[in-house]
């Protein structure tokens, strides 16, 4: 198994930046690129500190980094660089073709990680001395840009932007909208059986919201007065609090840095308190998403919602709730936690990209997030899951968390020899 996932890596690795599966994704993603630089840190740490370096030359002159960068043509997938035009932004990065939209804020942590992982290493933090700066004005960038009522809660204003892209969490702000039919081709279905991914209708959904953004050349202020679209979502806010706290310790260690640590901490401050008073649902028992435009909470519970484990937000009372939602709503005996969906929820598809699938990012940042919070046997429970399940199948993209399935002989869904899926996977036996 383990050199397999290597192998994996290894074969996904393009000259600098790791595809996240070969076909199916052959550019580099933000969020992709960070946690798959951490299983590179476990065995080739001049890659680890390669693929960061990449992704961070590719950000903007404003601090902006993007969700996808385009390092070279590829017709396996759609929609390209051509469709997005990022160019049309005054601060996009010329040399790097990308789109114009972010992913969830891990940098802050994966650099935290790989010093760990390195143990402590000063090669490894006169590295981070080198690109620390940069992430830290992805931070301001993004708090000074995506904090529309200044309350320390970042919303995106794209699906895409989230990560969990068809997530049951849009279906009612899809409902808000009705855009034209596109015509084009889709390649993403060439590869992975159309059950398991998005439909038509949801793609034209997600063109349309990036023809508005290129319609105000991806003005941020101009996007957040017209986007349909725009979510303060708990799994990205929780990446950036995570970050934030990351940033500051390694700050500290390198020294001189006050003003800074001085600026993340309010930040920190300001996040955590908006985070716990917005976004807990105590009904729910678990963190919920709001809908800016619409001026309403999205009562919908999902992995994400369990995400701010990781980030050390909920108080005690707080993390016993969302454990007890997680037992009684995700855990069940037929269940491989965890569900990317609210498994008692009639949109529950466990086949189905993140309406409901396994995905090991998540389980990674729970399987963590649950150690932090003292419940080690629910950790363990997550990381043996999660083992247990790329044993039986391989390295896909996602997986069935029906328990019963298995019998069955099916295979993951989505992309096979998945990059991330592989290097957490290696993270998870160092620890
Ligand atoms: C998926 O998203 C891309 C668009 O960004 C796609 O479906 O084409 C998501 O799972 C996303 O979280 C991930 O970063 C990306 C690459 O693995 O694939």
């Amino acid at each position: 198994m383990k050199n397999k996932a290597k192998q994996i890596l290894n074969d996904n690795w393009r000259d600098g930046y790791t595809v996240p599966c070969k076909d199916l994704y052959p550019f580099q993603w933000l969020w992709d690129s960070g946690l798959i630089a951490i299983g590179y840190a476990h065995y080739d740490m001049s890659k680890a500190k390669k693929e960061l370096e990449t992704l961070l030359n590719a950000q903007w002159k404003n601090g902006f980094i993007p969700h996808m960068i385009f390092h070279k043509k590829s017709e396996t997938y759609f929609p390209g660089p051509n469709f997005h035009s990022a160019i049309l932004h005054p601060n996009s990065n010329k040399d790097y073709p990308s789109t114009g939209l972010t992913q969830p804020p891990i940098l802050g942590f994966v650099l935290e990680k790989i010093y760990q992982i390195a143990n402590n290493n000063e090669g490894v933090l006169n590295f981070i001395k080198t690109v620390i700066d940069k992430v830290y004005l992805n931070h301001q960038y993004l708090y000074e840009n995506r904090d529309l009522n200044n309350e320390g809660l970042l919303y995106i204003y794209h699906n895409w932007e989230s990560g969990t892209d068809n997530s049951p969490a849009w279906d009612a702000i899809w409902e808000t909208m009705n855009p034209t039919e596109y015509s084009f081709e889709r390649r993403d279905t060439t590869h992975v059986n159309p059950e398991q991914r998005p439909t038509k209708r949801e793609y034209d959904h997600y063109l349309y919201m990036i023809d508005l953004a290129k319609s105000v050349n991806y003005n941020d202020a101009k996007i957040a007065e017209i986007s349909p679209f725009l979510v303060q979502d708990p799994l990205y806010n929780s990446m950036l609090i995570k970050s934030n706290n990351s940033l500051i310790k390694l700050y500290e260690l390198i020294g001189g840095n006050s003003t800074k640590v001085e600026q993340l901490k309010k930040w920190q401050e300001k996040s955590i308190t908006s985070f716990n008073n917005k976004l807990f649902n105590k009904e729910l028992g678990a963190y919920i998403y709001y809908d800016l435009r619409n001026d309403k909470p999205i009562n919908v519970i999902s992995s994400s919602s369990f995400a701010p484990l990781y980030a050390g937000i909920p108080a005690k009372k707080q993390a016993a709730q969302l454990v007890n939602t997680l037992t009684t709503k995700f855990g069940g005996e037929d269940l491989y936690l965890c569900a990317s969906f609210d498994p008692t929820s009639e949109k529950f598809d466990p086949k189905k990209y993140w309406r409901g699938p396994v995905w090991i990012n998540l389980n990674w940042l729970l399987y963590y997030g649950l150690q932090d919070y003292g419940y080690h046997d629910l950790a363990q429970k997550i990381k043996s899951d999660t083992i247990e399940i790329l044993e039986k199948v391989g390295f896909y993209e996602y997986f069935d968390p029906r328990k019963s399935e298995y019998n069955k002989n099916i295979k993951g869904y989505g992309g096979s020899d998945f990059s991330w899926s592989a290097s957490l996977f290696l993270d998870l036996i160092n620890n």
